[in-house]
C-alpha cells in the first residue's frame, strides 16, 4: 500500500521533521532549515505504507552533510534553542549534560540549573580519546564534577567516555538504568559540537541496531531542533540543538582550519622550558609572553597539528604581523583580527585554557601576558590532568 494525495497532505499539514537535524520540512525556501524539494518530499511520503510509518527522511542540508561532509549555512534561531532548554524546568526529566573534555570551560552552559529546575543531572565528559592515555579517569571525573559544581550544577554522577566509540551507548545505558523507569523524558543538552548526537546514535545502535540515524558533524550547529527517540515503552531520549558559544575559537576561523582546533586523536602533551623574554605562538592565532625572571616549565595540550613556535618577546608583535597566515597557520577569518592583551599571574598546578583551542598547564608560578582575539574566552582553572 502507498499513501494517497490526501494522506500526504495530512502529513505535511501536521508538520513532519527531518530525522537528521529535527527541523520541520518545508519546500518553500532553500537555505532555511528543513528544506527539501517538493517532488522529493512528496514522492517519499507517497511511498510510505501507512500514515503512521516513522519518517526516515533527510532534509537537503543533512543529506549533503552526511554524504559529502559539506555544510550549508543556515540562520540559527538561538532564542528557540534556549527555549527548548528552558522548557525542561517544567517537566519531570533526566538531564544528560555533555561537556567536551578538550574544552571544558568553553563547553559549560552558563546558568544551566536555571533552565532545568530541580531535575537530576548526569554529567558526561566526552571525547576522552583525545586526552593523553595516561589520564586517570576517576580523577578526571571528580575534577569535572567540581568544575560543574563551581558553575552551580550538582550532578548525581559524572561519567567520562568517548561518544564515538562502540561501547559508549552501553556505558551510558548502564549509568542511567536506575532513572529510566522514573523519568519519561531524558534530555541530552550541551553546547554545540560536544557530541550529543554522536552519543544518541550509539544509544540508538544499542537499542535498535541502527547506526548513525542523527546527523553529526564537526561544524557547530548541526542539530536544529528537538529529536525524540523512543528508548523504552515509557521513556524517550531527546536530542537538542547545542547552545552556541560565540567565544569559542571555532567561531573565529574558517571551517577548513578546524583541523588545527578539533583533535580527532590523542593529543600529545608538549612540555617546554622558557625563560623571561620569550614568547610562544599558537599557529597564527595569537601568542603568550613569559615575564618571569627565572626559567619555568609548562605543558601544552593542543591539536598535534597546531605549531607551537617560540620566539623572543621583543620581536613577537612584528613577527605576528608579518608571519601570521604565511609560515604560521591557521589565522582568524577577516573581521576577527582585533586583539585583547592581558597580564596574569598563575600558580604552579594551574591551567590557562583558551576556549576551543586547548590549554597550558604550568608547573611553576608564572606571570604571562596573552595576546588573542577580542571576544575569545580565556580562563584560569585548577589543572585538568
Ligand atoms: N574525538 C572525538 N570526537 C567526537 C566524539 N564524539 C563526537 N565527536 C565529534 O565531534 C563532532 C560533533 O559531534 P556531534 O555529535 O555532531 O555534536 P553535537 O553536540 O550534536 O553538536 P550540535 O548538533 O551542533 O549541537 C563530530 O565531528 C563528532 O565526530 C568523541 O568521543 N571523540
Ligand atoms: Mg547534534
Amino acid at each position: 500500500m502507498t499513501l494517497n494525495d490526501d494522506q500526504v497532505a495530512q502529513l505535511l499539514n501536521e508538520g513532519i521533521t527531518c530525522i537528521g537535524c529535527g527541523a520541520q520540512f518545508q519546500s518553500e525556501k532553500a537555505g532555511v532549515p528543513g528544506y527539501l524539494n517538493q517532488s522529493k518530499l512528496h514522492n517519499y511520503l507517497a511511498s510510505l505504507n501507512s500514515i503512521d510509518d516513522p519518517i526516515e527522511l533527510l532534509c537537503e542540508r543533512c543529506f549533503k552533510l552526511k554524504n559529502y561532509n559539506q555544510i550549508e549555512p543556515v540562520a540559527f534561531d538561538s532564542a528557540h534553542f534556549q527555549q527548548i532548554l528552558s522548557s525542561i524546568a517544567t517537566k519531570k526529566a533526566l538531564v544528560l549534560y555533555i561537556v567536551d573534555l578538550f574544552d571544558v570551560a568553553g563547553s559549560m552552559i552558563d546558568g544551566l540549573s536555571r533552565f532545568i529546575g530541580q531535575n537530576p543531572v548526569v554529567l558526561i565528559g566526552n571525547k576522552l580519546d583525545v586526552l593523553p592515555k595516561s589520564v586517570k579517569k576517576n580523577k578526571l571525573a571528580n575534577w569535572l564534577r567540581k568544575q560543574a559544581k563551581d558553575q552551580g550544577v550538582k550532578a548525581v554522577k559524572s561519567v567520562i567516555l568517548s561518544a564515538d566509540k562502540g561501547d559508549a551507548g552501553q556505558i551510558l545505558l548502564d549509568e542511567i538504568a536506575d532513572y529510566v523507569d522514573d523519568y519519561p523524558e531524558i534530555f541530552v543538552v550541551g553546547v554545540t559540537n560536544v557530541g550529543k548526537s554522536t552519543l544518541i546514535n550509539q544509544i540508538i545502535k544499542q537499542v535498535s541496531g541502527n547506526g548513525s540515524v542523527i546527523t553529526t558533524s564537526r561544524f557547530p550547529g548541526t542539530t536544529l531542533d528537538k529529536i525524540e527517540i523512543p528508548l523504552t515503552e515509557t521513556s524517550k531520549i531527546i536530542d537538542t540543538p547545542g547552545i552556541i558559544h560565540a567565544s569559542q575559537m571555532t567561531h573565529f576561523v574558517d571551517s577548513k582550519d578546524f583541523k588545527y582546533l578539533l583533535p580527532n586523536k590523542e593529543v600529545k602533551a608538549r612540555t617546554f622550558q622558557l625563560i623571561s623574554g620569550q614568547s610562544i605562538f599558537l599557529g597564527g592565532l595569537g601568542w603568550i609572553d613569559f615575564l618571569n625572571k627565572q626559567k619555568i616549565s609548562f605543558t601544552a595540550y593542543f591539536d598535534n597539528k597546531l605549531d607551537l613556535h617560540r620566539t623572543k618577546s621583543e620581536k613577537a608583535a612584528v613577527f605576528f604581523k608579518t608571519q601570521a597566515g604565511k609560515i604560521m597557520q591557521p589565522v582568524v577569518l577577516p573581521g576577527n583580527e582585533e586583539m585583547q592583551s592581558k597580564e596574569i599571574k598563575l600558580s604552579a598546578g594551574q591551567d590557562l585554557a583558551i576556549s576551543g583551542l586547548g590549554w597550558f598547564t604550568f608547573h611553576d608560578p608564572v606571570v604571562i601576558c596573552f595576546h588573542f582575539q577580542k571576544g575569545l574566552a580565556i580562563s584560569v582553572r585548577q589543572a585538568e590532568i
